[in-house]
């Protein structure tokens, strides 16, 4: 594939949060959250009536005004495009839903070697909407970088092996160990559709990638060297001949966080249980990104911002650091916790 420059990245080049991920000085430690637009937001639940998830990604209208909106609401640093990880199985025809309260599913999971050889190849032609909704999205955002993404092959097969949310991914796992070759063809299926995914929004002037590996903390550090690491690294490697900073993420992640680093991320996001300092230790001369507690939104504002104090002081140690929380904003949070977050950390002393 032709490598593709970024539409505008002159624009963002200079703001925090590049800076950060580039290991370089900031003027205010950089702030977003992961999940930050969405069910906790009211101005969400109002424009997504009657519209269902997957319909509303197709929108690039409807995209351009959910992304933007946590960015007006608390001024955070970055935008996070409003799409899914299951988007691109969908644009090639997988016939799968996004069910409210559950999340994705897919009506006939892969089992055999001919199931993954009858999902097609991602193309820029199948998500023509994605490259509208990011370009309207670059002309609004201005100087305030648009981060795009995509799942991690492990994070997706699971959606298409389980067939649905899944806490063990016994299936996934099953199938890793007992059929290598029906699994090598599904991990370079969903790799080349996650890269291709990137691609398009880059091209159309996102600044950053982020590539979620949500549930890879499931798994062994061998199985992941073995197994995963390669086809992450794939993905990460195509984007970075993009030229933007690549972010790398997985839930309890701990004994994976060196092994995600070299996988080829700029950023290695961390989760809440891990202290920043240990994460730091681990990735190297790499930034960070994290790492609060989600549910600490719950406890007294004083407390809530003494723990955001303790993340902001550790993350000095780092190339870089990227405040967020540890995975996502939780659906019932209050949306005013989030805006006092944002300001502290942003009015934070940076010595
Ligand atoms: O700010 C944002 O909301 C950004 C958009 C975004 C992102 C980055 C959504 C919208 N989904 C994602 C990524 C995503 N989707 C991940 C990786 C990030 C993470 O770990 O949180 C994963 C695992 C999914 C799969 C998914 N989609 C789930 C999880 C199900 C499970 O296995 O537990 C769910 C609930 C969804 C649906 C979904 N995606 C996004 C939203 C806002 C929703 C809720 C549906 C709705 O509002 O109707």
């Amino acid at each position: 594939m032709t490598p593709t420059t970024p539409a505008d990245a002159s624009a963002t080049r200079d703001s925090a949060f590049i800076r950060a991920a580039r290991g370089e000085s900031v003027p205010h430690t950089p702030v977003w959250f992961m999940r930050q637009a969405g069910r906790s937001l009211p101005e969400y639940l109002k424009v997504r009536e009657g519209i269902g998830m997957l319909e509303s990604c197709m929108d690039p209208d409807l995209v351009t005004e959910i992304t933007l909106q946590p960015v007006r609401r608390y001024g955070v640093d970055a935008a996070i495009f409003f799409s899914d990880i299951v988007l691109p199985l969908k644009a090639v025809g997988v016939d799968l839903d996004i069910k409210p309260g559950i999340g994705p599913v897919v009506a006939s999971p892969v089992r055999t070697l001919a199931d993954v050889e009858a999902i097609p190849d991602l193309v820029p032609e199948h998500v023509p909407y994605i490259t509208q909704a990011v370009k309207q999205l670059v002309a609004e955002l201005g100087p305030t970088p648009l981060i795009g993404f995509a799942g991690a092959p492990f994070t997706v097969a699971s959606y298409l092996v389980e067939g649905g949310p899944s806490k063990e991914h016994a299936k996934t796992k099953a199938m890793m160990h007992s059929a290598p070759e029906v699994w090598d063809a599904l991990m370079r299926k969903i790799a080349q559709h996650s890269a291709a995914y990137l691609r398009v929004q880059v091209a159309a002037g996102a600044s950053a990638v982020q590539l979620f590996d949500s549930w890879a903390g499931a798994l062994t550090p061998r199985d992941y060297v073995e197994h995963v690491m390669p086809h992450s690294s794939r993905v990460l490697s195509e984007a970075g001949e993009l030229g933007v900073p690549r972010i790398h993420f997985g839930v309890g992640t701990t004994n994976l966080l060196t092994l995600m680093g070299e996988a080829g991320a700029d950023v290695v996001g961390v989760d809440w249980r891990t202290p920043l300092a240990d994460g730091i230790a681990r990735v190297g001369d790499r930034a960070v990104q994290g790492n609060l507690d989600p549910t600490l939104v719950f406890a007294p504002t004083e407390v809530m911002l003494d723990r955001a104090a303790e993340v902001i002081d550790a993350g000095r140690a780092a190339k870089g650091h990227i405040f967020n929380l540890g995975h996502g904003v939780i659906p019932s949070t209050d949306p005013d916790q989030l805006k006092k977050l944002t300001d502290f950390v942003h009015g934070y002393p940076l010595d």
